[in-house]
């Protein structure tokens, strides 16, 4: 099934239901991923130095904690441009550690850059990428016999629903071995003015990623939307840590879609969800870490306590 296909399939069925939504993971075309890089540099955007800090500052603590006494394989699941993990991948290195990396990601292409990044500043580094979706490459590394360290970072858990973090986590659990590990970054609760102007930066970055979603829908799916007749809007709930974000219809406006030439319907001050960013508590995490089968070994905080990395053993 093309990509294309699933993203037709998607946005009707996101606009045919009575809160509609855009899935988040459509964000991330070309366009999407540099305003993305644009939003980690933000100055409101904390989430990214402050996970970078952990790397730099407790690498060593993280490496130490880890119990292999043998070959290991580190599995990345969403690696990106792999900067946090250069920084663990270095002080692995250094120690002479016998192992392998393994990024996994959907899109080949994504791979083969960031294995030509790793390797420029990591000449030593045996690195084995993984090309495919989660559902099909997971399930096969528990027959591999190597212990292993899942990595999953960036708060990239905090874009689930609830339900669904804690079914992808028992995905990843399940294709774990007894003594595997995972290392998952969360971004914690914290002040909540901090975090709504994390998500409504005063440069409207993060405005245009969400417009963006429009801008694809023209593009890919013929559609006509009108980019001034909606603006963005987000909002954190500290009580449940949520911060939702939203495109909202500023007129009644009638939008077509060549792709499957149908129209929808958007009334005026309609909201249309794109995202979800949690924030944890430290409750939560052990709640979830616990209901998939884990128990939290440790846990890795910038100084600030805005952000943990939390290494879980199965
Ligand atoms: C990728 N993800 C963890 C980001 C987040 O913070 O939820 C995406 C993002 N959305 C708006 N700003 C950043």
């Amino acid at each position: 099934m093309s990509d294309q296909f699933n993203f037709k399939v998607d946005i009707e069925r996101g606009f045919e239901s009575p809160q509609k939504f855009i899935p988040s993971k459509y964000f991330y075309d070309a366009a999407g991923d540099r305003i993305f890089q644009q939003i980690m540099e933000l100055p409101e955007y904390y989430l990214t130095r402050s996970e970078a800090e952990i790397f730099e500052k407790k690498g060593g603590s993280i490496v130490d904690a880890l119990p292999f006494k043998e070959a290991f394989e580190v599995v990345e699941l969403g690696a990106g441009d792999g900067s946090k993990t250069k920084t663990l991948l270095q002080e692995m290195l250094r120690r002479e550690m016998d192992f392998v990396y393994r990024p996994m990601d959907i899109s080949r292409d994504v791979l083969g850059q960031l294995k030509a990044h790793m390797l420029e500043d990591l000449p030593t580094l045996s690195i084995d990428v993984l090309a495919g979706d989660y559902f099909h490459i997971l399930p096969s590394l528990k027959v591999d016999p190597h212990p292993k360290l899942f990595l999953f970072l960036g708060s990239n858990i905090g874009n689930f629903q609830p339900a669904e973090a804690e079914a992808f986590i028992q995905m990843i659990a399940n294709s774990m071995n007894s003594g595997d590990l995972l290392l998952v970054g969360m971004d914690l609760q914290k002040n909540p003015a901090l975090i709504e102007q994390a998500y409504n930066d005063k440069a409207g970055v993060t405005a245009d990623f969400n417009l963006n979603l429009l801008k694809r829908m023209n593009r890919e799916l013929g559609a006509n939307f009108n980019l001034d007749a909606f603006e963005f809007y987000s909002h954190y709930d500290p009580v449940r840590g949520f911060v939702n974000s939203y495109l909202v219809s500023l007129e009644k406006q009638i939008v077509y879609f060549s792709a499957m030439d149908k129209s929808f319907l958007f009334r005026k001050n309609e909201l249309i969800h794109t995202e979800l960013s949690r924030k944890f508590s430290g409750e939560q995490i052990d709640r979830l870490a616990f209901r998939t089968g884990f128990y939290v070994r440790k846990e890795f905080k910038d100084e600030k306590e805005y952000f943990v990395d939390s290494l879980w053993e199965k």
